[in-house]
C-alpha cells in the first residue's frame, strides 16, 4: 500500500537526516521532495501546498529537540501532519438510540459498494448485531443476486422486492419496505445497498436523493475507489453537494493506489474516512484510523515511535541543566541515576536501540543486555546522597560497603566509579565540541564503556 509514496517521503526525509540542525535552506529543499512525492502520489494540489506549508512553518518553528536528530525530528513532523491530514480522530458509526440505524450505502460503479455492504453486515455480526441487507440496486438482478449470495455468507437476512427474476424498479419502495421489514423481525440494523453509475449523473444522484428522503438514513456513506486518484475527489465533492453525507468508505487499499484519494479526501470534503477496505473476502474491512494509516504511508513507525517517547521523557529545561552540569563537570552520580531511570522508562534498551534507524531486526543478533542497567544502579543506590554528589570521598572502606550492599564486588564499585570519572571527562569535551545544538548520547556512551 503506497510504497512509492512512502519510499519517495522516505527519501526527502533522509536528504536531512545528515544534517546537523534544521535551517530554512534544507527545510525547502526538503519540502520541495515531499511536495512532489505527494504530487506524484495524485494528491490534490491545493491539500499538497497546504501540507508542505504546514510541515515548513512547524520545522522552522518547533523547538529543536536535543535528545533526537534534525531528520528524526523531522520524519515525527510529516508524522503529525500525515494524521492531520486524515482526519486526527478515528470517527465511526454512532448507532441510533431506537434501532433499526439505517446506513444508505452510496457511490459510482464498481467501487465496492455490494461488497462493501455485506462486510459491514459482517462487521456488526461479529459485534453482537443484528443487521438486514436492503437490496435498492434494482436495475440487474445480478445486483440483487450479489447481495443476497454475500447475505447468506454472513447469514444475514436481505430484503429485496422482485417480480419472479426481475427487481422491481422501484428503489425507494426498497429501502422503505426494507425498513418495515427490519422494525418487523426486530434487526437493529439496516444496510440499504444502492446502484451506481459510471459518473456522476443527475438520475443517480435523484433516486438516491430520494431513498434519504424516504427512510431518513443515520449514517450516509460514501464508497469510493482509491485507485482513482483525483477523480475520488471530484466525485466525492459532487455526491457530498447532493447528499451531504457523514463519512467515507475507502476501498481497494491493497491494490497499488498510489495514496492521493486518501490524503486529499478528508481536507477537501471535510468529512471523516470511516472505514478502510483492503480485498474481496468479507473480512477485508477495517475502521479508518487516521495514525495508523500515517504510520503505514510513512513506513518509519520506530523513528516516529522514538521520538515521540524522547518527547515525553526529556524536558528540554532539565536538559539544559544538565548540559550545563556536563560543561562544568558537575554532572554527579545523581544525575546519572536520573538520566538511567529516563532511558528505561522509555522501554528496554533493546527496544530502544532497535528504534536507530538503520540498525531495526539487527538488534535481535546483538548482545543488548538490560541487567547491565541494573547492577549500575544497585551500586549507585547503595550509596548516601553525599557521595553520589561527590564520588571522590568515597574511601576504600566505603567502596567495600558500597559493594556489599550493592550484592557486588568492591572491584565492580571500583570500575564504575573510574567509568564514571572518565565518562564524566569525555562529556565535558564532547559538550564543549558541540556547543549548545545537542545532547550526549548516553546510551551510547554508556556502550563505549563497558
Ligand atoms: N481488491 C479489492 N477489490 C474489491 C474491494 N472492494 C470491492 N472489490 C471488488 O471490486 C468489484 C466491484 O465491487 P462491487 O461491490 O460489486 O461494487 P459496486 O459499487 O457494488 O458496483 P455496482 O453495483 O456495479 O455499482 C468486485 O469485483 C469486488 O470484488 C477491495 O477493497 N479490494
Ligand atoms: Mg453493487
Amino acid at each position: 500500500m503506497f510504497d512509492s509514496l512512502s519510499d519517495k517521503l522516505e527519501g526527502a526525509l533522509k536528504s536531512l537526516s545528515g544534517q546537523g540542525k534544521i535551517n530554512e535552506l534544507n527545510v525547502a529543499q526538503s519540502m520541495r521532495e515531499i511536495r512532489r512525492a505527494l504530487l506524484d502520489a495524485d494528491v490534490n494540489f491545493q491539500v499538497a501546498r497546504s501540507f508542505t506549508e504546514r510541515v515548513r512553518e512547524k520545522a522552522l518553528g518547533e523547538e529543536v529537540l536535543n535528545s533526537v536528530s534534525p531528520g528524526q525530528q523531522m520524519v515525527k513532523i510529516v508524522y503529525d501532519e500525515l494524521v492531520h491530514f486524515l482526519g486526527e480522530e478515528h470517527v465511526g458509526i454512532e448507532l441510533a438510540p431506537t434501532p433499526p440505524t439505517v446506513i444508505l450505502v452510496a457511490g459510482l460503479q464498481g467501487s465496492g459498494k455490494t461488497t462493501f455492504c455485506g462486510k459491514l453486515a459482517q462487521h456488526y455480526k461479529s459485534k453482537g448485531r443484528a443487521p438486514m441487507l436492503a437490496a435498492a440496486d434494482v436495475y440487474r438482478p445480478a445486483a440483487v443476486k450479489q447481495l443476497s449470495v454475500l447475505a447468506e455468507q454472513v447469514g444475514v437476512p436481505v430484503f429485496s422486492i422482485m417480480d419472479g427474476e426481475t427487481p422491481v424498479n422501484d428503489a425507494v419502495r426498497v429501502a422503505r419496505e426494507g425498513l418495515v421489514a427490519a422494525r418487523k423481525q426486530a434487526r437493529d440494523i439496516l444496510i440499504v445497498d444502492t446502484a451506481g453509475r459510471l459518473a456522476v449523473d443527475d438520475e443517480m444522484m435523484r433516486e438516491v436523493s430520494n431513498i434519504k428522503d424516504a427512510v431518513k438514513p443515520h449514517e450516509i456513506l460514501f464508497v469510493v475507489d482509491s485507485m482513482t486518484g483525483q477523480d475520488a475527489v471530484n466525485t466525492a465533492v459532487a455526491f457530498n453537494e447532493r447528499l451531504d453525507f457523514d463519512g467515507v468508505v475507502l476501498t481497494k487499499l491493497d491494490g497499488d493506489t498510489r495514496g492521493g484519494a486518501a490524503l486529499s479526501i478528508r481536507t477537501v470534503v471535510e468529512k471523516p474516512i470511516k472505514f478502510a477496505s483492503t480485498g474481496e473476502k468479507l473480512d477485508a474491512l477495517t475502521p479508518f484510523f487516521p495514525d495508523r494509516m500515517a504510520q503505514r504511508i510513512l513506513g518509519m513507525g520506530d523513528v516516529v515511535s522514538f521520538v515521540e517517547k524522547a518527547q515525553e521523557q526529556f524536558d528540554e529545561k532539565q536538559a539544559e541543566k544538565l548540559r550545563a552540569k556536563m560543561r562544568s563537570e558537575k554532572f554527579d552520580l545523581e544525575d546519572f541515576l536520573d538520566q538511567l531511570d529516563k532511558i528505561k522508562k522509555m522501554g528496554s534498551l533493546k527496544d530502544l536501540v532497535g528504534m536507530i534507524p538503520g540498525i531495526g531486526k539487527q538488534v535481535d543478533q546483538m548482545d543488548v543486555d538490560d541487567d547491565a542497567f541494573k547492577h549500575i544502579e544497585a551500586i549507585i543506590q547503595s550509596m548516601t546522597v553525599e557521595e553520589r554528589r561527590n564520588p571522590e570521598l568515597i574511601n576504600g572502606t566505603r567502596r567495600k560497603r558500597i559493594a556489599k550492599g550493592a550484592g557486588m564486588e568492591v572491584r565492580d564499585v571500583n570500575q564504575l566509579l573510574k567509568q564514571f570519572r572518565d565518562m564524566r571527562k569525555m562529556m565535558k569535551t564532547m559538550t564543549k565540541l558541540m556547543g549548545k545544538g545537542r545532547s550526549i548520547d548516553l546510551g551510547a556512551l554508556m556502550g563505549r564503556q563497558n
